[in-house]
């Protein structure tokens, strides 16, 4: 049985159905901080920082394997940077000792590009120099060394993916500094106007959703023969900047608008890579994207419209 902790989460509130629909409604146990508004079966609450109420989740479902899912991003988590650290951290060495101690077979941990600082050059390698410039990406490189420690020391098999910033039209991101992208397609569909944090020509590394998915059941998958790299694995999807994603909008949306007035996130995303060179990923467990930005754009639009029930522009 799989237990997803941060279910409520943009990304957890996505994976629980994906994972669901591969292994059936009782074959993952969703779980966060607050019961979820649509009335769940499966669903524990849990507050991941509880090592005692967390082990017993574990034992009393039995479970497998654990996605672990809750952490403070990287926007937010520079109003609070040692409580940032205290969450990520204790949450993670949680997940871990409960695994080690209860024979929890597989753990999938998120990592991000956050871990990248201003020490790479525009595209970052897999084995790139790590000096991440906020307290999530910290905690994240932290994380993916303690994942390669329990690895080598217990044999967990951990698995890990340096997401890049994810977009959904099912949920909606919380503390991060590519919300934006999320955002700017809610805006467009509503026929406002978008204000962008971010200045025009900010390129970052981005991903749609169903290939964050895709690229993290495959991983985990994966014979574990084929995962040669036990911190965390690049991952890029694509990489664009306000301007190309609003480019893309006004394809279709053409009275769309945006302004820019960039605030401290434009900090964060200076201090990211602008590219990700997944190479290792795709040789490894034969990864590939399936989204480009335009065939993104089309789908959030066509979802969007469906959520908000406007007649298609
Ligand atoms: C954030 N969405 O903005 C997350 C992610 C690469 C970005 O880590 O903090």
């Amino acid at each position: 049985r799989i237990l997803v902790i941060g279910s409520n989460g943009q990304i957890g509130s996505v994976l629980v159905e994906y994972l669901r629909g591969i292994y059936g409604e009782n074959g993952v146990i969703a779980s966060d901080l607050r019961e979820p508004e649509l009335k769940q079966d499966y669903f524990e609450k849990l507050d991941a920082s509880d090592a005692f109420a967390l082990a017993g989740i574990v034992k009393k479902h039995g479970i497998t394997q654990i996605y672990h899912l809750a952490a403070i991003l990287s926007a937010k988590g520079e109003l609070d940077p040692l409580n940032t650290w205290q969450i990520n951290m204790q949450t993670y060495f949680n997940v871990l000792e409960a695994a080690r101690e209860h024979g929890v077979k597989k753990i999938f941990y998120p990592s991000s590009i956050a871990v990248f600082g201003e020490n790479v050059d525009v595209t970052a390698e897999q084995f790139s120099y790590l000096d991440p410039a906020t307290v999530y990406g910290i905690s994240k490189a932290a994380g993916e060394n303690w994942s390669n420690y329990y690895f080598k020391r217990y044999g967990l098999d951990i698995r890990s993916l340096r997401y890049p910033g994810i977009i959904s039209y099912q949920s909606m991101p919380g503390g991060g500094t590519t919300d934006y992208a999320v955002d700017i397609y809610h805006k467009a569909v509503k026929g406002e106007h978008f204000e962008c944090f971010l200045k025009e020509d900010t390129t970052l590394p981005m991903i749609y959703m169903s290939d964050a998915m895709d690229a993290t059941v495959r991983l985990m998958e994966a014979s574990a023969d084929q995962i040669k790299v036990r911190t965390g694995y690049n991952l890029a999807g694509m990489s664009f900047s306000p301007k190309e994603i609003a480019d893309s909008i006004s394809k279709i949306i053409p009275g769309f608008e945006i302004s820019y007035k960039p605030d401290f996130r434009q900090q964060i995303a200076e201090s990211w890579p602008q590219h990700i060179d997944d190479s290792v990923a795709r040789k490894d467990w034969g990864w590939r994207p399936a989204y480009n930005l335009d065939k993104m754009t089309a789908e959030m639009i066509s979802e969007l419209q469906k959520k908000y029930k406007t007649a298609k522009v």
